[in-house]
């Protein structure tokens, strides 16, 4: 793709912003994907305030039109998923075939919600009274406010925008600044789905000018967020003091736990698909490899092997397994990290340097730890390519150490015992448990979304979505 301008798209034309940014992409930084148009708090309000005017009608709205605008901006995306995951390993750095997995998935996700679109049914039941009915019945919650993150940057804004739409809601969508390439892209081919203008809003802009507009302004009845635990914390805060509706995504600290039983080749796979794979920037990435001492020693020794052999590399590569790191900023952070691990004491197995490619990038190799639960590496969520072996003298303790953490995002256990499975899952104190399988990867059908210091408010993703874009309205009739 040639470079271009990406403009804002308030109440249905493209806007420039008051500033432009750079969309740089991080296997290539000699490579710009293209040049933003940023926008400002008072561009924000004008594109909340469009919404506010188109959220009455997208909501009384037919099932079957909204059904047909989220099966066409479904269709395209997977039609178009080479193209599209071009662009996002390009943009974010994740490798090709993951990139395309992620555009398949979003456009999955609004095909998902083209059908809840014509489900969205009520309930009726009995009144303790003579005579009168009473019925349930969910209806849009308003405008609602997407603020998304980097690392999934087509496929985190569809979860949120999909279901906001199909339940008749109107969008004020907020991408990262660093992933604007593919979130014009997905706002083109919404804006091209026979919506009323106004009901989706694309507004590109720093979380300070935009983000905060969107959590300050009483036009916006709802907000939800994908980011930072910090972040997270001052949506919160913004949000609760007007009443708003919240819906926070914030990270964890995910653990794997490997017990003795364990298919240790089949744990170590899943271990460096769930650690290293997508740099490490996933919120379900499993940072805390939990490993019972009877197999300990083998498994860090494969392990190390494993991780030896990664090609870390340019994203759009074919031989290429780990992407580069997505910033300047992340690769500072991560590489601070690995120096903190150094000095608070734990044992460097591999890794954590800056490499160098034929192209200038984000380049980092994946890192390898054997630390102590105290150590911050093992309590404080990295983003990046990095891992801590904990040793658990028995089941009993390596359930103890999954479940140490302020987060609850997902677990996950390798074992062959349906018993310790099954203690594993009703005793992990998580929104999401895996056994035999990676902590990150999941199905785009199903609720999403933890505990603890990891989410807050109802579930994304799946019927379950309905929980907070819709409200539940119950009436009485006496005929
Ligand atoms: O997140 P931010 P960033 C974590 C990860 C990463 C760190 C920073 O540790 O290293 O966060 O990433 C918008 N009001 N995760 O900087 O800052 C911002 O513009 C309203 C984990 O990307 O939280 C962006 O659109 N909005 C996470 C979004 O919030 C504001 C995924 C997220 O940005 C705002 C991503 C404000 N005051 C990062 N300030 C996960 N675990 O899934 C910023 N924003």
């Amino acid at each position: 793709m040639s470079q271009q301008t990406f403009k804002n798209y308030i109440n249905g034309r493209w806007e420039n912003g008051v500033t432009t940014g750079i969309s740089e992409n991080p296997s290539d930084l000699s490579d710009v994907v293209g040049e933003y148009s940023r926008a400002d708090a008072s561009q924000t309000q004008s594109a909340i305030r469009a919404a506010a005017d188109a959220r009455s009608a997208w909501g009384q709205s037919t099932p079957q039109r909204r059904a047909d605008a989220l099966d066409q901006i479904g269709s395209e995306i997977i039609a178009r998923k080479d193209e599209l995951g071009e662009l996002l390993a390009r943009e974010e750095g994740k490798t090709l075939p993951e990139a395309i997995g992620e555009t398949v998935r979003a456009g999955n996700i609004f095909k998902f919600f083209a059908g809840e679109a014509l489900r969205i049914g009520g309930e009726k039941v009995a009144s303790v009274r003579p005579g009168v009915d009473v019925e349930m019945s969910r209806e849009p919650v308003g405008v609602v406010g997407i603020i998304a993150p980097w690392n999934f940057p087509l496929a985190i804004p569809a979860w949120k925008i999909a279901p906001a739409l199909a339940y008749g809601n109107a969008v004020v969508f907020k991408p990262a600044e660093i992933v604007t390439a593919c979130a014009w892209s997905l706002a083109e081919i919404i804006s091209r789905a026979n919506l009323p203008a106004g009901v989706f809003n694309l507004v590109m802009g720093s979380g300070r000018q935009v983000g905060q507009a969107l959590l300050d302004s009483t036009l916006v009845d709802a907000v939800s967020f994908t980011g930072s635990v910090g972040v997270g914390e001052q949506v919160l805060k913004a949000t609760a003091a007007r009443r708003a509706k919240v819906q926070l995504e914030m990270g964890g600290k995910n653990p794997l736990v490997v017990l003795n039983d364990a298919d240790l080749e089949q744990a170590v796979e899943v271990a460096v698909q769930g650690s290293y794979f997508s740099t490490g920037q996933r919120c379900t990435a499993s940072s805390r490899l939990i490993v019972e001492a009877g197999v300990h020693d083998a498994f860090v020794s494969r392990l190390r092997d494993r991780v030896k052999a990664l090609r870390v590399g340019h994203a759009l590569k074919r031989e290429t397994e780990i992407g580069p790191v997505v910033s300047s900023d992340q690769l500072a952070q991560n590489l601070s990290y690995v120096e903190l691990g150094r000095t608070e004491g734990a044992e460097h197995i591999w890794g954590g340097d800056v490499i160098e490619r034929d192209t200038r990038g984000h380049y980092m190799s994946p890192a390898l730890f054997l630390a102590q639960p105290q150590h911050r590496i093992a309590r404080e969520e990295i983003f990046g390519p990095v891992a801590a072996v904990l040793r658990a003298d028995d089941y009993e303790h390596a359930l103890a150490l999954a479940n140490d953490t302020p987060f609850g995002l997902c677990a996950g256990i390798c074992t062959t015992s349906l018993k310790r499975a099954t203690h594993f899952k009703r005793h992990a104190q998580v929104g999401m448990v895996m056994v035999n399988l990676p902590t990150a990867g999941v199905d785009y059908h199903v609720p999403f979304g933890g505990r603890k210091g990891s989410s807050y408010g109802p579930r994304e993703q799946g019927r379950y979505a309905a929980e907070f874009y819709t409200t539940v309205k119950t009436a009485y009739t006496f005929a």
